[in-house]
């Protein structure tokens, strides 16, 4: 689950520990850090009629006065009265007879409109004499106007008249935003211009600038200023922030190689100086995912309190500061008196703010954690939402619903929120679009109606394929989980209804229309170059989705095989498929998955209908959440590069297995643990083997078997349909992952029948039984008849050439010579003294099948 990340911090923990050997098993390896919970909950919330009025954030208050219009054809005339808003009132169009739009601000007239005395707190008044909008500080009164150009926005004001109408609004959380601090690319300075505008147009106050890969930012180079150029554009950030009165909060991640001396100390303090002199006021220390000195939170603790009293206070218009601490999260945090977080409660100024990821790094906000932290540190935690962050999970792009914050929360349990975004900084509006509306007004957040609103505002002439696309694009798969494809009923072939294959048909069909029609209506350039790769894949999905359908209705006339294995194979996906689909998935919870299932039990029983046998195309099992997904083929496909993961940390009882789908004969079963080496730390370092005929009872085949990577056993054969490795009594807390689970290898020398080839190890998926897998074969491919056969069928992928199929005597005298080329093709033996079969060419073999007389 941590591809980038994991490697960082192996990369770390080599560089500090190069003596040990078993550098991940230190506790800087993220992935025994990561512990998401994998249940998935359905997002909350119910799709509402706005009758043509849409504010995002949602307003506090609002109510309409009467039934009477205010006309506005004619424009407005402005009453600025402390000239400072003309620049951010370009939506409108000034003429002197125009509709009266007064704008002011301040305790004092405040007061008087019952606004409510919090930084952003505004009113907006519709009546006969025109509209006021009144802040209670001036960034309450640009929110006004925030509120304002969406009224004007909305159908509502079509006919050139707004409702008469009160607005009494205001944030529950003071602080809201934005932490970029994602490992991975940086935004770029136009995409983050572009997002700095999105946080004010929808009254987030805060972007906190912390990317992990800006060098001077965090290691080696926080100790100097940034070079000319990146000192610009930190400028323009700066003035583009000013004018969406959103805080630029500057962070620095120095706690990597941090020296708790004066040295040190003095390069901070020259860094801060710099950073002030480019315009920040506001700044953060990130102590997150590092190891070493600098995770002594006493020395941290001193340090902030220090730059409090020597920067903060000194400068007068610096603001109080931010730390995330290295205990960001329960799942390792030491809870104790003598905790980290404790010693933060006692010891740091109470006007520093503390971050907090909740019980594991990307989790839900609950009430419970909460308590968990703010008992600790003795204030209200500020949450640094590690949604919808895509680092430990590249090849995903997450455009669902918002979800997962209690609503039932205050500022006095909670002072603030910062969702950490994915490097796509443009796809990542539409979560904060949802962010916004929460950390607004959090009793009235509707998760499932402020997604449906944001996909009209980011894609208003292509909305409905953007939902489309969204909508199948929410899951993670093992990391935060979140529901996805809600409205889509999958099903299996053995389930199969002609209308539920319908629906789903017609679900696919437009997924496949999706990437044209984005390309079509979407005019956000910079949108769409994010989204480009993953609709390229997503289209790809629906015509495979699409043809799995088709071919199950000509799988279950039963009439055709050559008919079916044509089209089979035509919807097979190449290794170049895998490959490109791997790096930009979607539609993983419910589209691949039936997919897969579909070309796998066509598959199965299409052979077993050759054969007459059950083939051996084993599935996997386990304890685990996604023990049943088509994830745990990745360790029955022969390929020791790709695993099963958990992606859940293990517990007693826990275990993997397969399913030989009947009972059989077991004497040899080879396993290879962990995702990438012997010495990766994701796998079942005390274990037993041990296999079952029901599945309920279980015998050892094994003693227990400790820290094996490597798992071999071949002994008697025993009778089992089921085999399994468990876990024994360990205090690993890992995942559990496995490259390869083989039962019953196939060995040339057991085959029963001599074979000559390029690769014989490769040629023997060309006799498993098993059309998941296949031999490529360059050249030719010679094998022995045994008694009794009469015939052989032969299953290929599409063939570029025909084949030539010889068949020879016991002398190697040829016997007859045939062209093949049909994928599926049936070989008649000639007569009784034909001995060997050669097939000569070019050809992915997937089964050659053996017809007895
Ligand atoms: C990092 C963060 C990263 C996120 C998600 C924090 C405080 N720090 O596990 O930079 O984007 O996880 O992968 C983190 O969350 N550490």
């Amino acid at each position: 689950m941590t591809n980038y990340k994991k490697t960082l911090f192996a990369g770390i923990a080599g560089v500090l520990m190069c003596s040990n050997l078993y550098a991940q098993e230190t506790n800087f390896d993220l992935s025994s850090q990561r512990s998401e919970k994998q249940d998935v909950l359905p997002v909350p919330g119910r799709k509402i009629d706005h009758q043509g009025l849409v504010i995002n954030p949602t307003p506090q208050k609002l109510s309409f006065i009467g039934n009477e219009k205010l006309d506005i054809s004619q424009g407005f005339i402005l009453k600025d009265k402390q000239k400072k808003f003309t620049n951010d009132l370009n939506f409108v169009i000034f003429n002197k007879n125009g509709a009266k739009l007064i704008v002011d601000f301040g305790k004092k007239v405040a007061e008087k409109q019952k606004v409510k005395d919090v930084s952003g707190a505004y009113a907006l008044n519709i009546h006969k004499n025109g509209i006021s909008i009144t802040g209670y500080d001036e960034r309450g009164a640009f929110y006004g106007i925030q509120t304002l150009r969406q009224l004007l926005e909305s159908p509502i004001a079509v006919n050139k008249q707004l409702p008469y109408l009160e607005i009494n609004d205001y944030p529950n959380l003071p602080n809201r935003g934005v932490v970029e601090g994602f490992y991975g690319t940086p935004w770029s300075h136009e995409v983050r211009m572009s997002l700095i505008d999105f946080y004010g147009k929808f009254k987030m106050n805060t972007y906190l600038y912390g990317p992990k890969d800006d060098p001077y930012h965090s290691c080696p180079n926080w100790r100097l200023p940034y070079p000319e150029k990146e000192a610009k554009n930190i400028k323009q950030l700066i003035e583009a922030s000013k004018r969406n009165r959103v805080d630029f909060v500057w962070a620095i991640h120095p706690g990597q190689d941090i020296k708790w001396n004066e040295e040190d100390y003095k390069n901070l303090v020259n860094k801060f100086n710099w950073m002030y002199d480019l315009g920040v006021r506001h700044f953060a220390i990130f102590f997150d995912d590092i190891s070493g000195e600098g995770t002594n939170p006493s020395k941290q603790t001193e340090l902030l309190n220090r730059l409090t009293d020597d920067f903060v206070k000194v400068k007068g218009d610096v603001s109080p500061l931010t730390v995330c601490p290295t205990d960001y999260s329960k799942l390792w945090a030491d809870p104790t008196e003598k905790g980290s977080l404790a010693i933060y409660g006692k010891t740091l100024y109470p006007d520093i703010k503390v971050f907090w990821t909740g019980d594991v790094v990307c989790s839900d906000l609950t009430k419970e954690t909460l308590d968990f932290i703010n008992s600790r540190i003795k204030r209200p935690a500020y949450y640094w939402w590690n949604y919808p962050v895509t680092d430990y999970v590249r090849n995903i792009l997450l455009q669902g619903p918002v979800y997962g914050l209690d609503t039932s929360l205050t500022k006095k349990e909670v002072c603030g929120i910062v969702s950490n975004p994915m490097e796509h900084g443009e796809a990542s509006k539409l979560a904060l679009y949802g962010v916004a509306d929460y950390t607004w007004n959090i009793a009235a957040y509707n998760a499932l109606d402020n997604w449906e609103r944001g996909l009209n505002e980011l894609m208003p002439n292509a909305r409905d394929a953007y939902r489309t696309f969204a909508i199948h694009s929410c899951d993670t798969e093992t990391g935060y989980r979140r529901d996805e494809s809600w409205e889509t009923t999958t099903f299996r072939l053995a389930n199969w209804t002609d209308e539920a294959a319908r629906n789903l048909e017609r679900e696919f069909e437009k997924i496949e229309n999706v990437p044209a029609e984005i390309d079509k209506g979407c005019t956000n350039q910079n949108l769409m170059k994010e989204l480009h790769p993953w609709l390229t894949e997503f289209g790809k999905l629906g015509t495979r989705g699409k043809r799995a359908v088709e071919l199950t209705r000509i799988y279950r006339t039963g009439q055709n095989d050559t008919l079916f294995w044509n089209k089979y194979i035509q919807n097979l996906m190449s290794k170049e498929d895998r490959k490109n689909y791997e790096a930009h998935k979607s539609g993983t919870m419910k589209l691949q998955p039936f997919y897969e299932n579909a070309m796998d039990d066509m598959a199965h029983e299409f052979l077993k209908h050759l054969t007459g046998e059950i083939p051996m195309d084993y599935k996997g099992i386990g304890s685990f959440g996604n023990s049943s997904t088509t994830q745990t083929k990745l360790m029955l496909d022969n390929d020791t590069t790709t695993y099963y993961t958990s992606g859940i940390a293990q517990k007693a009882g826990d275990w993997i297995g397969v399913d030989l789908r009947t009972i059989r004969e077991v004497s040899e079963i080879s396993i290879l643990q962990g995702r990438n080496s012997i010495d990766d730390v994701d796998y079942f370092d005390h274990a037993v083997l041990e296999y079952s005929e029901n599945g309920n009872n279980w015998k050892a085949l094994t003693g227990e078997l400790e820290k094996q990577y490597v798992i071999h056993w071949n002994g008697d054969p025993v009778k089992a349909r089921y085999v399994r490795l468990k876990r024994l009594d360990s205090k690993r807390t890992n995942y559990a992952s496995v490259r390869s689970f083989e039962v019953n290898p196939l060995h040339a020398e057991n085959l029963g029948f001599k074979l000559e080839t390029e690769d014989r190890q490769q040629a023997l998926y060309a006799f498993d039984r098993n059309l998941g897998t296949s031999f490529e074969c360059s050249e030719s491919i010679v094998f022995e008849v045994e008694k009794g056969i009469k015939s052989y069928i032969l299953l290929t992928n599409r063939l570029s050439t025909p084949l030539k199929c010889k068949q020879l005597d016991a002398k190697g005298n040829l016997v007859s010579e045939t062209i093949l080329d049909s994928p599926f093709s049936k070989i008649l033996l000639e007569n009784k003294n034909v001995e060997k079969i050669r097939i000569e060419g070019t050809a992915e073999i997937f089964e050659i099948i053996a017809e007895k007389e």
